[in-house]
């Protein structure tokens, strides 16, 4: 047997804090995620802040089948993040896709309705949001610049999520993936108020950094009814042990704003990481979760993210064999994986897939 997978056999044994996927309790998921805030992504401040949730603008598309709507949430009285929301005309409480965007919601339609909120093209990034697809299969969009709630720069914590709260600082603050995870789980709340969306049942998705992100939200906030993590790598869905691929001193240093300080310790020292992420994507359970992976994305380590979805499933009381091939899925339970043929990106093919899976749990 690999090192890596004695290593992380005999930290499953040695359960305290860390739990044994296959002995999930929510006792067990409350410590877990203790500890991945402690040590990996960063505590957040207790969440007292006002929140102001307003509608802003909406208009008609696609023929009226569809409509748009910009909301403003204002956090503690100063800071405002925009979100773009698509809905289904002329129904109510559909299940919604929450997820933040890379570049600005202007980057998902090349229409000028949509708020610009930099210099990026608009319509840049559309063809990673499929909205006629989704809204076609009766599901909300719903999206936020993640910059509204963080720049995402190595900037000190002054401004975003982290200006609203006290400036003190220590090893265990939050990153800007707390900061993110934060902020979805604010618009998340607010959702509630929007009577064509169901607010029980919203699916938490993101790509890359930003899957990261919703592996990290749908862990710790119970109320996400579904995860889905799309090439989520180092920090995400791959486990950090096996050393493949990013690695956790690499992502450290080009990305010091990202995480918790104390993730730094662990540089070319994973073995001693107190958790893996196996044990983030089994914290989920018993809500559904998808892990995908992109043939050609060997930077955030497919098969480490194929294992630890696959370590994970115990949770679930579910098993996945091996690891798919390009083009196939593993699990047709709640916990489900697949490697798309290609590159890092998010694209129709996965999409497709996330929304067989919703339609059926939600
Ligand atoms: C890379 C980073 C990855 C991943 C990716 C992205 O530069 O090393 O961890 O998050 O960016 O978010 O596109």
């Amino acid at each position: 047997m690999k090192l890596w997978i004695l290593l992380l056999t005999a930290s499953l044994v040695s359960a305290e804090p860390v739990s044994d996927p296959a002995k999930w309790s929510p006792e067990a998921r409350k410590k877990t995620l203790e500890v991945f805030a402690r040590e990996v992504y960063g505590v957040n401040p207790s969440d007292e802040v006002s929140r102001v949730w307003k509608l802003d603008r909406e208009s008609s598309i696609m023929e009226g089948k569809v409509v748009r709507r910009e909301y403003l949430l204002t956090l503690g009285g100063s800071l405002t993040a925009r979100a773009l929301v698509f809905l289904p005309a002329g129904k109510k409480a559909v299940p919604a896709f929450l997820g933040l965007n890379f570049r600005g919601n202007h980057t998902l339609e090349e229409d000028e309705w949509i708020t610009k909120s930099n210099e990026e093209a608009r319509g840049k990034a559309k063809g990673r949001w499929p909205v006629k697809m989704i809204t076609d299969a009766g599901f909300a969009l719903v999206t936020v610049h993640c910059d509204d709630f963080d720049p995402d720069e190595d900037d000190g914590f002054k401004n975003g999520v982290h200006g609203l709260f006290p400036p003190k600082r220590d090893e265990q603050s939050w990153g800007t993936i707390t900061g993110w995870a934060w902020g979805l789980s604010q618009v998340r709340e607010q959702l509630e108020k929007v009577a064509e969306i169901d607010a029980s049942k919203v699916v938490v998705i993101g790509h890359s950094r930003l899957g990261k992100t919703a592996l990290w939200a749908g862990a710790r906030d119970e109320k996400f009814a579904m995860v889905i993590s799309n090439n989520s790598g180092c920090g995400g869905a791959a486990l950090s042990q096996r050393k493949k691929g990013e690695t956790v001193a690499r992502i450290n240093q080009v990305f010091p704003h990202w995480f918790a300080k104390n993730f730094r310790k662990y540089g070319d020292k994973e073995e001693s990481l107190p958790v893996d992420q196996h044990q983030l994507i089994a914290c989920i359970a018993p809500r559904p979760v998808y892990v995908a992976s992109a043939s050609k994305d060997r930077w955030a380590d497919p098969e480490g993210e194929f294992l630890a979805t696959k370590m994970a499933a115990p949770a679930w009381g579910e098993t996945l064999s091996k690891m798919p091939g390009a083009g196939e899925s593993a699990g047709d339970g709640k916990v489900r994986y697949h490697l798309r043929d290609g590159k890092h990106n998010i694209t129709e093919w996965d999409w497709e897939r996330y929304l067989e899976a919703a339609k059926e749990h939600l």
